[in-house]
């Protein structure tokens, strides 16, 4: 049992490590990270995969209070991301305050004293006042329940867990799904393998990511000119957001963008067949929008087939695609994503007289803006419900919630209060009009993603500008919050 843990982070991936650093910032040092894995860094220390990058720009995905002025590319490298969220930990003096291989597995609150009791994988039990999930919603790898896929008799893995002991020289490989992380990994195995087969349920909408090299004379601009990697990141951040226009609704900007990801499959491959199969027969937008300067030509290589197929069965040689036709195959790699709308269902959360999160949240989760929920008090999330972006960098939505939960556990400990928890009716009509805002968008225009729950609900993705967020979440608005004076006996 660890007493001194007044506040507790789970997760050191960049929203953990975010809290951490918003917290000492304003004197908070009583605060413990958990961390399930041996490093910082999330879904940048778990991703390993050939190929694997970052699609939006370096210079805004990073934090604002820690701008790196020689970022090597445009588009980061994973390994460099990771080298940065060490960084940051040491800097900010966090790796003395993170436990690690300590993974939090339940929570369960005690309105008796008001304080959280949150169990280990090994059993351990660890008090707190506060807690703050920063678990990602990109940590749960999902393999779907393919018929026969125990039977198969060569390796298989998922993207986010890379089998390094595979080595795919020479052999027939498959990459099953055409998502983000599968348009990073095709090209950057497409010339070690003998045969790679790619298959493709649903295609993407592709634009060119024009990715490159910082020259030597840029690195030192950007740390030498004051302000100008600021004014640098602005600008990144005003073209990113000005996507959302189309993206919340804006039926023309949406066909520009369209228009433009015709062209780019035009350019990239010129067999007529392939361009076929690779355009999507949807709003341009629904799908994450994913961009690469490879994925299209990596395609167009004579050992590479696109198979636009489902999978419909494996088999000890390889596996059946919808077509009936069977593909011999030594590897299969699933970029089949992560298991996303189903947030916190594998963690046990009881609140307020004994209520469970995840029953809670059978319809779909809701939060307040994504970091509290009522029923719950002193609990916090970041990147929770309706919080995820379809355009910008997620590290901006990250700063605006550790603000505020920052402020919330302030405004408990300066009122001599034991919780703060949301009131029911503000979390409701915040829910409403974020429902209401989303049948607008273009999310649910019609096609199937991670971003909806089966029934079509948008529990991921916030329906609005980012600097909205921002400038609602900026100060803590007291009156939407209940603060408890429940008694903590034990002290
Ligand atoms: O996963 P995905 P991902 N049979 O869910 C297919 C972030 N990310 O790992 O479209 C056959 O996007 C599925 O097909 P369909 C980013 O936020 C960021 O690629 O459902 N196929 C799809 O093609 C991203 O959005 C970076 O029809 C099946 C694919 O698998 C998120 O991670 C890089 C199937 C899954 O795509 C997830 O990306 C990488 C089945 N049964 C990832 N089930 C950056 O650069 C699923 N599929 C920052």
């Amino acid at each position: 049992m660890n007493p001194e843990a007044a506040i507790v982070i789970v997760g050191a991936g960049f929203a953990g490590l975010c809290m951490a650093i918003e917290l000492k910032q304003a004197g908070i040092d009583a605060f413990t990270i958990y961390e399930a894995n041996a490093e910082v860094g999330g879904t940048w220390r778990d991703n390993v995969y050939p190929g694997c990058a970052c699609d939006i720009p370096s210079h805004l995905y990073s934090f604002s209070f820690e701008l790196k002025s020689n970022w090597s590319r445009t588009f980061s490298p994973r390994a460099e991301i990771q080298e940065y969220l060490v960084e940051c930990a040491t800097k900010y003096d966090l790796y003395s305050q993170i436990v690690f291989n300590t993974e939090i597995r339940a929570a369960r609150f005690d309105e008796a004293r008001g304080l959280w009791t949150l169990h280990t994988a090994d059993g351990e039990a660890i008090m707190a006042r506060a807690v703050v999930l920063g678990v990602g919603g990109l940590s749960r790898p999902r393999i779907p329940e393919f018929e026969g896929l125990q039977s198969f008799g060569g390796q298989s893995f998922h993207s986010a867990r890379w089998n390094h002991d595979v080595d795919l020289r020479g052999k027939r490989v498959a990459v099953v799904g055409t998502g983000a992380s599968a348009i990073q990994i095709v090209p950057a195995i497409a010339d070690e393998v003998e045969q790679l087969s790619v298959f493709q349920r649903t295609p993407p909408w592709v634009v060119p990511r024009m990715d490159r090299a910082y020259s030597g004379l840029e690195k030192r601009l950007f740390a030498g000119i004051p302000g100008l990697q600021r004014a640098y990141r602005s600008a990144i951040y005003w073209f990113q957001e000005s996507r959302a226009i189309g993206f919340l609704g804006e039926q023309r900007m949406m066909d520009l963008f369209e228009w433009f990801a015709r062209r780019y499959i035009e350019r990239a491959i010129d067999d007529l067949e392939l361009r076929a199969r690779v355009t999507p027969d949807y709003t341009i937008g629904c799908k994450r929008i994913l961009v690469s300067d490879d994925y299209y030509p990596a395609l167009a290589r004579p050992n590479v087939e696109l198979v636009a197929e489902s999978v419909v069965r494996f088999t000890p040689d390889g596996l059946v695609a919808s077509d009936g036709v069977e593909h011999a195959l030594d590897v299969v790699i699933f970029a089949t994503g992560f298991r996303v709308t189903d947030f916190l269902a594998y963690f046990e959360v009881i609140g307020r007289d004994g209520r469970n999160l995840n029953a809670q949240w059978q319809g779909g989760a809701e939060a307040y803006y994504g970091v509290a929920v009522t029923g719950f008090p002193n609990l916090f999330m970041l990147v929770g419900p309706n919080t995820g972006l379809g355009h910008n960098s997620i590290v901006f939505m990250i700063e605006s919630q550790a603000r505020l939960v920052r402020q919330a556990i302030e405004a408990m400990q300066s009122a001599g209060a034991s919780s703060i928890e949301v009131r029911p009716g503000v979390q409701r009509d915040f829910n409403e009009a974020v429902q209401q805002r989303s049948q607008k968008t273009v999310w649910q225009s019609g096609c199937q993603s991670w971003y909806l729950e089966d029934s079509g609900k948008n529990t991921t993705l916030w329906p609005g500008y980012t600097f909205e967020y921002w400038l609602r979440t900026r100060k803590l608005r007291g009156h939407d919050f209940r603060l408890n004076w429940e008694r903590d006996e034990a002290g």
